[in-house]
């Protein structure tokens, strides 16, 4: 995401100025208010426009904006998408153009709710997380640490300054101050985003705990604030950012139940470069899987307890790939502290991580390959449903014994 219109969008909060009550607007009135001034423009009158015509230049697309009545925000490049301001409504020529794909309004997109476990930490030395170990990650850890793999976590940034996470950050922006002009100030400051990258990342240094992959690169897209709620246009510019930084795996422990246009195009644009693309499958059995979780090219992994049971929040469906460790799993929080948390948000990371230990062995694999060999080797749970476990339960050691078997039958390069 390049900031093409920076200087046009003042970043300033900007009042409704409207008599009409339609409880959407309330709604969307309730969550600005949580907003703190000047951190959150009113999306409700933002569209996400994505053209069709690669040929188009920014200050075309500027243009065309103006004419239907708004001014351009921000852009995507990687699905040729401008985020537009619209304070009186947009003029529908725009949507009716032939040079334009799709648009959509803006929404808000709230994280998904986080259940609290105990305290993990109190012994001195280095904890193993009973989830790290259940995936059988330090198992290979002797072949395949993540050395080196990119992996960008779209979440409420870091705790930059924590000692078992700080050696394996390899940098960040911050689209939600401003998305128009990300920052480099990625801080978490609701403590998500530390917790499910300790899962994945946490350092083997004697202190703390450990996470699945521990020598990952982990790139902080930060989209989420300190009330944990964001725009769907902010999570958008976030998985532009992987792509741009070249990421090799994408966690999302996130999600809506609306289903986006452009949401899914950068979703399949990264997945075309090869990217694997892993989601929380959602905390809600009642509304089933969520997006992008739900997309047919993301990973998506329900939520398992220490003692093998699918976890009672965990939503199920036909779209469930996987069953990953989501109860009371311990990992890394700020202020240079540890936690328990539960969530699928706390199941995504750990096949995140299984996936960076398996490109570090075999880099260069395919996505596609990628989700097959995890989902071949996962370990089906007797008398659980597909709808609630997907394939099963992911296994770091099945995984790369599996690649050394394909090797030696020349099924895999
Ligand atoms: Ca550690």
């Amino acid at each position: 995401m390049s900031p093409i219109f920076q200087g046009r969008f003042t970043g300033k909060f900007r009042e409704l100025k409207t008599t009409t009550k339609s409880p959407i607007l309330i709604f969307s009135l309730a969550l600005l208010t949580l907003a703190p001034e000047g951190r959150a423009q009113d999306i409700s009158r933002q569209k996400i426009i994505v053209f069709k015509n690669k040929n188009l230049t920014a200050e075309q697309k500027q243009s065309l904006l103006e004419q239907a009545g708004g001014e351009a925000l921000f852009a995507v490049d990687s699905i040729n998408a401008v985020v537009g301001y619209f304070p009186y409504g947009m003029d529908k020529s725009l949507a009716k153009s032939s040079l334009v794909g799709s648009v959509e309004d803006d929404a808000y997109v709230k994280l998904m709710p986080t259940f609290t476990g105990s305290d993990p930490r109190g012994e001195p030395g280095e904890d193993m997380p009973w989830g790290v170990a259940s995936v059988w990650a330090p198992d290979v850890w002797g072949l395949a640490e993540g050395n080196g793999v990119k992996v960008c976590v779209v979440d409420s940034g870091i705790d930059r300054e924590h000692f078992d996470l700080k050696a394996n950050i390899a940098g960040g922006k911050n689209f939600w101050d401003d998305p128009s002009n990300p920052g480099d100030d990625y801080q978490d400051e609701l403590g998500h985003g530390t917790h499910v990258t300790g899962i994945i990342a946490a350092s083997r240094n004697n202190l703390g705990l450990v996470g699945v992959a521990p020598q990952s690169f982990i790139y902080v897209s930060k989209v989420f604030g300190p009330q944990g709620f964001t725009s769907i246009s902010r999570i958008i510019a976030g998985v532009d950012y992987c792509i741009s930084v070249g990421a090799q795996v994408v966690n999302m422990s996130l999600g809506t139940y609306d289903d986006f246009e452009a949401f899914h195009a950068v979703i399949r644009k990264a997945y075309d470069q090869g990217v694997v693309l892993v989601a929380a499958a959602g905390n809600s059995s009642i509304f089933g899987v969520a997006f992008p979780a739900a997309y047919p090219e993301v990973i998506s992994v329900a939520a398992l307890d220490e003692n093998n049971q699918p976890a009672w929040f965990s939503s199920r469906g036909e779209r469930v790939d996987l069953i990953a460790p989501g109860v009371d799993v311990p990992s890394t929080y700020p202020p240079g502290s540890y936690r328990g948390l539960s969530g699928t948000s706390m199941a995504s990371p750990h096949v995140a991580g299984i996936a960076a230990l398996f490109l570090s062995y075999r880099p260069g694999t395919d996505s596609r390959d990628v989700k097959h060999i995890l989902k071949s080797t996962a370990i089906r749970l007797d008398g659980v449903s597909p709808f609630i476990q997907g394939a099963g339960v992911t296994n770091a050691y099945r995984t790369l014994l599996m690649i050394k078997r394909e090797e030696r039958r020349g099924a895999i390069n």
